[in-house]
């Protein structure tokens, strides 16, 4: 049988006439698909929306990752990062600890610096505009992708500026674009239960957006794997895929993986691979006007993040180096990765390796 009949034979015919003809899924489509646990036909069907898309490129970045501090005023249930100041557990960087962390790296190709922390609630604005200076005045070409939306409110906040505003100013001092996370599930159920303080889901969206009319690029994330329901997780989706069709600024979507280790969350168990690949394929599916869907190898492990290439993934994420949120929370997997071993990984799984930079420019593919 063909895999056209395997297709409709499970009942996606419709479905796979829609990805055919480049139709736009509905949410009902959406939540079958992630109702379905037939993993194959998934993979099959956004294998050719990614096709359609990336071809067979497969992209990976050199990166390096700083948490600046992990104190919080949020201290959602799901994350064993953040704390509260008082902890004997908490930490802040100064500003020359940054830049000597940024120094201790420059005979690596490093091309982004990924730098996020807890919403704090002591330093002042002044501090977060000195670290994009102090890293660009160590590492001047470098690209700092900083500040997730949530953060980004904070700023805002303490700069006592608007959204816009804030993020000039931050532009100026070296901000190049803004990470995906702090998206965690947009719908207010999660939030209230699992993080309640945080900046509201539609508050996220229109930072983002903000962002985007003032020429940053972003990314987008969902935490999957704890108490959403799949109807949460595809209003999830079509949020985010109607802010792109307004704006058009997000580059990659990143679904993340949830761990529980730590967390107030510990009983719930992880993810598994079956699940892990379903998030990655209907994402690729339902997000039709997102360029790029990462499998970010540190939360799924770099063997399903491979697979996952087969599945609707076009991007591996990078080198990492020194990853603390998700293994705070107990993830077992190393906490950087060699660029041979990206390419490794890319070309066993029959793509072309391309290392990129931030905005997906091509610095060099290893064919
Ligand atoms: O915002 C927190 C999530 C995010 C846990 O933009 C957890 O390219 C799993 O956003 N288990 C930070 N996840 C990571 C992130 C990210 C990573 C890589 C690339 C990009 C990008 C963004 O991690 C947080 C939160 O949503 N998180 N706790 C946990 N226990």
């Amino acid at each position: 049988m063909t895999m056209k009949n395997i297709i409709k034979k499970a009942g996606f015919g419709d479905i796979l006439g829609k990805v055919e003809a480049g139709e736009r899924l509905s949410c009902d489509d959406g939540l079958r698909l992630f109702k379905s646990n037939d993993i194959l036909v998934l993979g099959y069907l956004a294998n050719l929306v990614r096709n359609r898309i990336n071809g067979d490129n497969a992209y990976f970045i050199y990166n390096q990752h700083i948490n600046y501090s992990n104190i919080c005023t949020n201290l959602c249930k799901f994350c064993a990062f953040g704390k509260d100041k008082s902890s004997d557990q908490a930490y802040e960087m100064d500003l020359e600890t940054v830049k000597q962390k940024v120094r201790d790296r420059l005979d690596e190709p490093i091309t982004e610096i990924h730098m996020v922390g807890g919403i704090h609630p002591d330093l002042p604005f002044s501090y977060y505009t000195d670290l994009l200076k102090g890293i660009k005045e160590v590492r001047p070409e470098v690209h700092i992708q900083a500040f997730t939306c949530v953060e980004i409110a904070h700023l805002a906040g303490l700069a006592d500026k608007s959204v816009g505003d804030t993020l000039e100013i931050l532009k100026e001092a070296g901000l190049g674009s803004i990470p995906g996370g702090g998206a965690e599930v947009f719908a207010p159920r999660i939030r209230e239960i699992t993080c309640e303080k945080k900046l509201p889901g539609d508050e996220w969206l229109e930072v983002a957006k903000v962002a985007h009319r003032h020429g940053l690029h972003t990314n987008a994330t969902m935490l999957y794997g704890h108490i959403e329901t799949m109807e949460e997780r595809i209003e999830h989706l079509d949020a985010l895929r109607l802010a792109q069709d307004e704006t058009n600024g997000f580059l990659a979507f990143i679904p993340l993986a949830f761990h529980p280790k730590n967390t107030e969350m510990a009983s719930l168990s992880r993810t598994t691979g079956i699940d892990d690949l379903k998030n990655i394929a209907v994402a690729r599916l339902m997000l039709d006007n997102f360029p790029h869907i990462k499998a970010y190898w540190v939360m799924i492990g770099p063997k399903v993040a491979q697979v996952a290439l087969s599945f609707g993934a076009d991007d591996m994420d990078g080198t990492v180096k020194e990853e603390v949120i998700t293994h705070m929370a107990g993830a077992e997997t190393e906490q950087a990765i060699g660029s041979t071993t990206l390419v490794k990984l890319i070309k066993e799984a029959g793509r072309v390796a391309i290392e990129r930079d931030t905005l997906y420019n091509t610095i060099q593919t290893h064919a």
